[in-house]
């Protein structure tokens, strides 16, 4: 397998899970400005979407859309818990989570990265992400992860977006459980080691 990501970008949660499962999985950088990967391939012609991540398989075949990378990926190795068994209550769940966290949450920043968002725009987009933390906050009470006891893709993702925040200058300070998260979440090792292998520390 083959993993075109971009540095801090979604792709960041399925980088996470390749570490977190040990999976052989190879990794190439896009530049998403000039689109061309780190071995000087025009990335539109691999990827016709364009972004990241994309998750070439075994077969050849591409493999897009940020939560089904994550569950294809969780799914290679499901004695690493990271997505329970299909057709369970509790991988439900975790679907409406990284459903919840693509439409409600990643999408919602996106015109932030953008500098031609007009100001009304930017503001509006901050208040739907206050709402969204604050039911994160409510969410994760009572629990170190989404799902309870265990780190599974969801929080991968979550981490990756909320991470966010640092690159847009939203101020975690009203929503501290997050603060608290992000920094748990921060601290395991497979996520110290893609955001090392990323470049976003040293
Ligand atoms: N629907 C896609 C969206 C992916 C996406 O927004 N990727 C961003 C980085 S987080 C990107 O590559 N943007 C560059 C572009 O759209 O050209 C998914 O869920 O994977």
């Amino acid at each position: 397998m083959k993993l075109y990501f971009a540095p801090g970008a979604c792709s960041l949660a399925a980088h996470i899970l390749v570490l977190e499962s040990d999976l052989p999985c190879a990794l190439e950088r896009v530049d998403l400005a000039t689109h061309k990967t780190a071995q000087g391939d025009d990335y539109r012609t691999l990827n016709p979407k364009g972004y990241v991540p994309a998750l070439v398989l075994a077969n050849g075949e591409l493999l897009t859309e940020a939560s089904v990378v994550l569950q294809y990926l969780s799914d290679q190795k499901p004695e690493a818990g990271l997505m329970s068994a299909p057709g369970t209550l509790p991988r439900y769940r975790q679907l409406e989570w990284l459903s919840f966290i693509a439409t409600e949450i990643h999408k919602q920043f996106s015109p932030l990265f953008r500098p031609e968002t007009h100001a009304k725009t930017r503001g509006a987009q901050r208040d739907a992400l206050g709402r969204r933390f604050t039911y994160l906050c409510e969410r994760l009470k009572d629990r170190p992860y989404l799902m309870g006891e265990a780190f599974t893709a969801p929080d991968a993702y979550l981490f990756t977006v909320l991470n966010w925040t640092g690159f847009v200058k939203i101020d975690l300070a009203p929503w501290p459980r997050l603060g608290d998260y992000l920094a748990t979440i921060r601290a395991r090792p497979s996520v110290e080691r893609a955001l090392r292998a990323e470049g976003l520390i040293a």
